[in-house]
């Protein structure tokens, strides 16, 4: 069983980390603390809603974790006497959605990437791991992963595409500029969408899109819908997450200097070519049709 107190140190600590995986784990453990309740439906409220607060608050970024707890604890406003049975339903609901958006995105923006070529990848997205290892079963496809400072997610990238049999080169960030020439394709993951198309993802990931955009690489954002912010009207309504220094260097080897880390940043909608969702590929100013149910013709996207 996973208790709510563990789940949430998980994603503190980021033992768990990556926008669906955190959004996952925390319905989990809401999932969990509903079936192991065996006090009143109304003390059960209570703890659902203490535990939805705590869940939200682990990081600050990442709306899907916000989206999902919200899904997973709507039976709260409810009728009375249903609530258990609710919960368990909603939160069994969101995993399996969760999971299969993921699919469904592979399966979609692998059609993007339609011939043999070069696909750039930053810090580490099951969404954006999905669609390459997806497209190199179709294509002599090989990938570029960029080290991801400071967390040095790029890591669990190369070794997942690896095991997913993708030839990889591993890069430092700083040597994005230098290779884009060679890349055919950039793709990327999502923290949160704001409603105008602006992707709020890893740090790093507005210069891969600028370097995307001088040198004329399409550059992709593969997102599950629940991870568009409904009341960010833009990416500076999306508050960035600062993480603890010491992630980045000792400030005593800096001579004292103060060091900042931000943990996201945000890459205007403009630099972006498509957004992958599971309900269908759209231009990014177009994001928000798609939590208005599947798209039609119009919004599908060619490469
Ligand atoms: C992870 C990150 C990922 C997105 C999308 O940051 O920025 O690109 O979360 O991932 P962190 P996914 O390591 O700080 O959590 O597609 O797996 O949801």
């Amino acid at each position: 069983m996973l208790t709510v107190d563990r789940a949430a140190r998980d994603i503190e600590t980021m033992r768990v980390r990556g926008a669906g995986r955190i959004a996952r784990h925390a319905v989990q453990a809401l999932h969990d603390l509903a079936a192991s309740h065996e006090g009143s439906e109304r003390a059960l409220a209570a703890e659902l809603g203490k535990a939805a607060r705590r869940l939200v608050a682990t990081r600050p970024t990442a709306v899907s974790l916000r989206n999902a707890v919200e899904e997973a604890t709507a039976p709260l406003g409810g009728s009375d006497g249903e609530l258990r049975p609710a919960v368990l339903s909603a939160t069994r609901g969101f995993l399996a959605r969760s999971v299969a958006a993921v699919e469904a995105i592979s399966a979609l923006g692998a059609r993007l990437l339609d011939r043999d070529g070069s696909v750039l990848t930053h810090c580490n997205s099951a969404c954006s791991v999905g669609v390459i290892a997806k497209a190199r079963e179709q294509h002599d496809l090989r990938a570029i992963v960029t080290e991801t400072r400071p967390r040095r997610q790029g890591l669990l990238t190369a070794r997942q595409l690896r095991e997913r049999r993708v030839p990889v080169t591993f890069i430092v960030d700083g040597a994005v500029n230098l290779v884009m020439p060679d890349v055919d394709w950039v793709v990327v993951g999502a923290d949160s969408v704001a409603l105008n198309g602006d992707v709020v993802n890893k740090v790093g990931t507005s210069l891969v899109a600028l370097s995307a955009q001088e040198h004329g690489v399409p550059f992709y954002v593969a997102a599950e819908t629940y991870k568009v912010d409904r009341r960010a009207r833009t990416g500076r309504d999306v508050r960035i997450e600062e993480r603890d220094p010491r992630e980045v260097a000792d400030a005593r080897v800096l001579g004292g200097a103060r060091v900042f880390n931000p943990v996201f940043d945000v890459t205007p909608g403009p630099l972006v070519r498509r957004i992958i969702t599971e309900r269908g590929i759209v231009p990014p100013a177009r994001v928000g049709d798609v939590l208005r149910g599947p798209p039609g013709r119009r919004a599908r996207a060619k490469a």
